[in-house]
């Protein structure tokens, strides 16, 4: 609880905001809080900015964005100095391009690294949030915005005799800045998700051998990524406008503008010139721009999962080996399509060797290696690709308390409720970037999470020149946003199917059921929803 008496508020350090995380939106937030001439102070857990960049620099780790829609837009001086050399950049030049921008702005002044916030507590009498960091230091502010980040958390599973094993663990979102040498290594890696996918294809060429721990395999595509030289870089920087733009009408916010037409309604051999089209063509138009009734008809998508499916037996040599690659559980496209170079063929290797741990689950970790099916297998590395304790994990990891020390981790206990995933009834000037519920939430994050921040700055902007000193949710909009989140999420067969997409992840006790964790509804209708509280002077929240 907030108690002066502890500290004397004296000595605890104010700002009018305080912001946790500073990937590729919280630096943008920064920049837009400092515009509007507040004091503001990040708390970042990492050494140093960019956030997913940071964090994952497993080998292969690279955009299934195009890096030009990844790019800030918000600078014509950055767009004209930064180039991008390849189509989907990889994970070195990702950071590099953060770094640059942290520079460029001379944001770090205004960053505490290595300051993991382990609580936020509101302040009802003075309307202020203290927050108290893992080193038990403690600052206050008006406004608390978390740009925490909905893939941040990664997750071990808690395998028995985990601690045992003597060689090298890594999870790909914790990978060590010092290389990983692969070189004459025996290496497992378990997960095979789209970090997994773009580990496994990379490693594969320089081990001595590697073995994939595979539970439920996915709907894998090329990513067709090819380099971007000078003339090209200027071709590109000469049509932001009309990229952005693009992306700004799509529902998704990338450049793949979805087929108006129902699958059903062409010939069978113009579907598949089609689906040829689309596999060949790069990054994720086979998901995005496909017949637009593909993810919510389930004739439409047994059309496409049956062509990728004959594509995964036409590349992998060994037939039963190719059916194990092939979901059966969930068709083409319902859960995140990890993208690929290569990832198939890799199973035609004779020092690679695919384990289905789908009937006989991980038994434990030995001091050697793991243990499957009563069988042992020796190793030197261990590559934990488990994935994440998506959208909730990094708001769980906090003890966040609002009015009446209201727990927010307990009001979504069973499931997130939000007005717009910005704000939630109850947690007065708290405000989310990327936050659950949010049109950001499943669209290219840095397109729609600029129009988050933009939002969360414009709505600080107008509590402040009103003179108000509290600003959230009514109650009624929470209830009609998180009504409306759930319907349009009915539609989606995407919501029929285990994934992170839907809040499933059986390392985590109570995360067994599925829940809407993502605005399905799409960018632009988001963008409206947006654009009408703007409209309406904020009609949906409260100021006091
Ligand atoms: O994580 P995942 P990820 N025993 O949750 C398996 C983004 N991303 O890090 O499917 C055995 O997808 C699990 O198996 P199953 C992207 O949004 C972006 O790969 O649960 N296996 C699965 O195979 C992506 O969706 C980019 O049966 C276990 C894997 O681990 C998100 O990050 C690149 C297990 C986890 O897959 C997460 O991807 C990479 C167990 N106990 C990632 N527990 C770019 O665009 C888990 N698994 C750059």
């Amino acid at each position: 609880m907030f108690d002066d008496s502890i500290t004397p508020s004296s000595a605890v350090a104010r700002y009018d905001a305080i912001l946790i995380g500073t990937g590729v939106n919280g630096m943008f937030q920064l920049i837009r809080l400092r515009e509007l001439g507040l004091s503001v102070r990040a708390f970042e857990a990492a050494g140093d900015v960019g956030g997913t960049w940071y964090w994952n620099r497993y080998p292969g780790c690279r955009f299934d964005s195009e890096s030009y829609t990844y790019i800030h837009s918000f600078s014509q001086e950055l767009l004209n100095e930064w180039d991008w050399s390849e189509h989907f950049s990889a994970q070195p030049d990702t950071l590099r391009y953060c770094n640059y921008v942290a520079d460029k702005f001379d944001l770090r002044k205004d960053i505490q690294f290595n300051a993991r916030v382990t609580s936020a507590v509101f302040n009802e009498a003075h309307n202020e949030w203290e927050i108290t960091l893992a080193d038990g230091s403690r600052a206050r502010s008006r406004y608390f915005v978390t740009a925490l980040g909905p893939l941040s958390t990664p997750v071990i599973p808690s395998f028995e005799g985990i601690d045992s094993f003597k060689g090298e663990s890594h999870h790909t979102g914790l990978w060590p800045h010092t290389p990983v040498d692969f070189a004459g290594r025996r290496v497992a890696v378990i997960g095979t998700g789209a970090s997994g996918v773009q580990l496994i294809q990379t490693i594969a060429k320089t081990v001595d051998h590697l073995t994939v721990f595979q539970r439920r395999p996915n709907w894998c595509s090329p990513l067709n990524n090819a380099p971007i030289d000078a003339e090209e870089m200027n071709r590109i920087r000469a049509r932001y406008t009309e990229i952005f733009a693009k992306c700004r009408d799509s529902e998704g916010g990338f450049i793949h503008v979805v087929d108006p037409r129902k699958a059903g309604e062409v010939s069978a051999q113009e579907r598949e010139e089609v689906f040829e089209r689309l596999y060949q063509t790069p990054g994720f138009a086979i998901w995005l721009a496909n017949f637009y009734d593909t993810f919510t008809d389930q004739t439409a998508n047994d059309f496409i999962t049956e062509f990728v499916a004959r594509k995964i037996r036409g590349r992998v040599n060994d037939p039963a080996i190719a059916e194990r690659l092939i979901p059966k559980d969930h068709g083409f496209g319902t859960r995140r399509v990890p993208m690929e170079s290569g990832y198939y063929e890799v199973y035609n290797q004779n020092n690679v060797e695919l384990v289905s741990t789908l009937e006989t689950p991980i038994e434990r970790i030995t001091p050697t290696g793991l243990r499957v099916g009563g069988k042992d297998y020796a190793f030197d590395i261990i590559i934990y690709a488990t994935g994440f304790d998506a959208m909730l994990g990094a708001y769980n990891q906090i003890d966040i308390r609002g009015c009446g020390g209201q727990s927010l981790k307990e009001k979504w206990a069973e499931v997130p409720r939000t007005f717009l995933g910005v704000q939630v009834a109850g947690f007065p000037n708290m405000m989310m970037v990327i936050g659950p519920h949010t049109g950001a939430s499943f669209c290219n994050m840095p397109r729609c999470g600029e129009e988050n921040v933009d939002f969360v700055t414009d709505l600080i902007r107008f509590t402040q020149t009103k003179g108000f000193s509290r600003v959230q949710p009514s109650v009624e909009s929470e209830i009609a946003w998180t009504e409306h989140v759930h319907q349009v999420a009915e539609k989606l067969l995407i919501n029929k199917t285990d994934s992170w997409f839907t809040g499933i992840n059986r390392n985590i006790e109570g995360r067994q059921t599925r829940r809407v964790l993502l605005y399905a509804g799409g960018a632009t209708r988001y963008r409206r929803k947006c654009d009408e509280q703007v409209a309406s002077g904020y009609a949906g929240f409260e100021f006091r």
